[in-house]
């Protein structure tokens, strides 16, 4: 069984493209490996947000993970600042990670751009994703394409580290799936679906009710012509074929087959149903578990438990390698 680590952040409810590229390979992994999944809370403090949401923000980003089959009794659960070792292991990362490198990332450079004022932390914010990922000793990490350049970034400290001070880590490596890598925003195809950074009309999250996912599987761009097929001149088709065939389970080219010549009406329609069937199942599970916050927090409660007895011996580890005194019994 690998040791398999995921994170996301609490900057709003999931969309398509957290759920299809990420969460729902989180739920197959849970019975094949040994999983830790993270609600990244430090992470969300790298961009101006509302102090007054973070903490139901989270408590219902819980609730989604829980709704979508996360299950607290196979993977551990849990909220990144309940357990401090995270930022601990971030400073010491910090000081093997290079400003150089740190630059290079794109994710910086695009959610940094028309910002007045941009946070250390924005920068810092692959660090600290890899102390994430490495106090766990973490093998396999499920993410979508657009953390390909962190999680790089991430076995280079390991390896980086383990050469300086001796095998402390195990080096990581990117799951990332063949399909629903990189889930597109419906109204403008050449952009990621995205928490803060998308349309509202392009991206289609979990709690969206029948009605609103009609409005936007209708208006979503599709392009000149009628034919429904995949192709790099049809990104809004092809997205939608995409979540087509994940939610059904149907390869693309048998889409392709069946749809040929039936035009974008009738195409549209049927991704509509098969988002619906998808997501009704899990809606109907966050209404039970949303009438229960306070359980929701006990299950964090204890995969916080589970999760710190894994990372106080990485940090003993740590701490001894590089030379500082053991840190007192708590
Ligand atoms: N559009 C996407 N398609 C496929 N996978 C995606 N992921 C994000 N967007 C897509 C994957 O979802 C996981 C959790 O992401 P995150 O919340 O940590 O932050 P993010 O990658 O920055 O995603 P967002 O939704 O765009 O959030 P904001 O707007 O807050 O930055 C990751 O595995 C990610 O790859």
């Amino acid at each position: 069984m690998a040791r398999v680590f995921s994170g996301i952040q609490p900057t709003g409810q999931p969309h398509l493209g957290n759920l299809l590229g990420a969460i729902r390979h989180w739920v197959t992994d849970q019975d094949e490996h040994d999983c830790l999944y993270c609600i990244v809370d430090l992470h969300s403090l790298t961009v101006p947000y509302e102090v007054a949401e973070l903490r139901d923000a989270t408590l219902e980003l819980a609730t989604a993970l829980l709704a979508s089959g996360i299950d607290p009794d196979r993977a551990i659960l849990f909220v990144q600042s309940q357990v401090r070792e995270h930022s601990e292991l971030a400073w010491i990362l910090n000081c093997v990670a290079t400003m150089g490198e740190l630059g290079r990332m794109t994710q910086f450079k695009s959610k940094s751009s028309g910002r007045d004022s941009i946070s250390v932390g924005l920068f810092d914010y692959p660090v600290l994703q890899a102390a994430d990922v490495l106090l766990y000793q973490g093998e396999r990490v499920p993410v979508g394409d657009d953390q390909r350049q962190h999680l790089e970034l991430m076995r280079d400290l390991a390896l980086r580290f383990n050469t300086r001070y001796g095998e402390t880590f195990a080096v990581p490596e990117a799951s990332i799936p063949k399909a629903g890598a990189r889930i597109m925003d419906l109204q403008q195809t050449d952009a990621k679906m995205s928490k803060t950074g998308g349309t509202e009309l392009g991206t289609i999250w979990l709690l969206d009710p029948p009605g609103r996912l009609k409005k936007k599987i209708m208006s979503a761009v599709t392009d000149s012509g009628s034919d429904v097929r995949a192709a790099p001149d049809k990104p809004g088709v092809t997205a939608l074929l995409e979540i087509h065939s994940i939610v059904t389970a149907t390869p693309l080219p048998v889409l392709e087959d069946r749809y040929a010549g039936a035009g974008y009406g009738t195409f549209k329609r049927d991704v509509l149903d098969a988002l619906v069937a998808y997501l009704e199942p899990i809606q109907a599970r966050y209404a039970e578990l949303a009438a229960d916050p306070a359980e929701v927090g006990r299950a964090l409660g204890r995969g916080a438990d589970r999760a710190r007895s894994l990372a106080v011996p990485t940090m003993e580890r740590v701490r001894d390698v590089i030379g500082l005194l053991p840190a007192p019994a708590a």
